[in-house]
């Protein structure tokens, strides 16, 4: 058969390794949900697969038996249209979310809505389908991040040093907020910070030609971001390089610009803006599983040894989770009443006396505005 050529890989060159075979996983798991719904966004999960595995396989510290370890890093799908890329991401981690309930892919009361839903699904971060939103919310992440780590963290004695990583589309950058949010993190030299921003040309009404010709590389540098591009979302050693480098860089938050091809492998569907809100049919499924040498059958397939290579997130969750209490014991030796501190915050409680020190405002004749009475407490 013959398939899309616009990539610089091809799905034909791809081999059957355990990347590979899990990341077509993610992509068929997609493909799957979306057409048993009727309803949903395949095409972009099935591009960012390759950028979201290498992420979660080599960079992302998190525990899928504990979402809430307070020094995880955080991972945000700004373009929470591509939900099905996280749920994928999820349910093979090991987090509780099973195969069912990715079957269930925006039924009623399911854990798999069509966007992702903070406090809903666990190891969802923050809500997101609002475009523009989650990428402003990493923003704050980081910046909490670094006011922990100013409070809390000793000479030789830390309790954290998380990074924020968020994927995010042309609608997220189109959208007004993500640059106030953009330009305060390169004044706040953000270096905990990264944005993968997945620059496929398309859009909900068609190519980006017809409404966006930003030069985006430009305008975060002006931003003092750090900007690295990515030609082939398929090169998974790029992609390991420059997430390396973009965590090496310690004076700026950094954007990595990667070119996708929308519904990649699709051999009708792949760069129409069709793969983007509309299931890609029985048929086409058909072609393109057979594109990517998948199996037909079952639907939601995730073979044995991806499911295994997968699960080793767990173990290596708790690892990380464990070396963190260890010094997080030593911690509160040190620095007991910072410790307890740091608990009441995780059980979020305030210290005793928190309100001691507010000021009381008498009645005023002329008035007070309330952005200086604000000011002082
Ligand atoms: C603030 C906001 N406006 C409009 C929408 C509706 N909407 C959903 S996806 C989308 C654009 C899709 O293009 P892109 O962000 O490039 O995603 P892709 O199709 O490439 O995955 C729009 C306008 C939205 N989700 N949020
Ligand atoms: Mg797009």
């Amino acid at each position: 058969m013959t398939l899309p050529t616009t990539n610089t890989t091809t799905a034909a060159q791809v081999h059957a390794d355990i990347d590979q075979l899990s990341i077509n996983t993610i992509r068929t798991l997609a493909m799957d949900a979306v057409q048993q719904a009727n309803s949903g966004h395949p095409g972009t999960p099935m591009a960012l697969a390759p950028v979201a595995y290498v992420l979660w396989r080599k960079f992302l510290r998190f525990n899928p038996r504990n979402p809430k370890w307070a020094n995880r890093d955080r991972f945000i799908l700004s373009n929470g249209h591509a939900s099905m890329l996280l749920y994928a991401l999820l349910h093979l981690t090991g987090y509780d979310l099973s195969l069912d309930d990715i079957k269930h892919f925006r039924q009623w009361e399911s854990k798999t809505p069509g966007h992702p839903e903070y406090g809903l699904t666990a190891g969802v971060e923050t809500t997101t389908g609002p475009l523009g939103q989650g990428v402003s919310n990493s923003v704050g992440m980081a910046i909490a991040e670094r006011w922990l780590e100013q409070h809390f963290n000793r000479d030789g004695n830390s309790l954290f040093g998380y990074r924020v990583y968020a994927i995010c589309s042309d609608g997220d950058l189109m959208e007004g907020i993500s640059h106030e949010a953009a330009s305060i993190a390169g004044h706040l030299r953000l270096s905990n910070l990264l944005w993968i921003y997945d620059n496929n040309h398309i859009t909900i009404e068609g190519n980006t030609k017809l409404a966006y010709s930003d030069d985006v590389a430009a305008r975060f540098m002006a931003y003092g971001w750090h900007v690295q591009r990515i030609s082939d979302a398929n090169d998974l050693p790029s992609l390991e390089q420059a997430i390396t480098r973009a965590d090496a860089e310690l004076t700026s938050p950094s954007l990595i610009i990667v070119d996708t091809h929308i519904a990649w492998g699709s051999p009708n569907k792949q760069d129409t803006a069709a793969a983007h809100g509309e299931p890609l049919g029985e048929e086409e499924i058909r072609l393109t599983k057979e594109a990517y040498g998948w199996p037909q059958e079952p639907k939601f397939l995730v073979p044995d040894e991806v499911r295994q290579h997968m699960n080793e997130a767990v173990a290596r969750g708790e690892q990380f989770e464990s070396e963190w209490l260890r010094q997080a014991e030593k911690y509160s030796r040190a620095f007991p009443e910072l410790y307890r501190e740091f608990e009441l915050m995780q059980r979020r409680e305030l210290p005793p006396g928190w309100d001691r020190d507010i000021p009381t405002f008498p009645a005023d004749a002329k008035g007070s505005a309330t952005r200086e009475s604000g000011g002082r407490c």
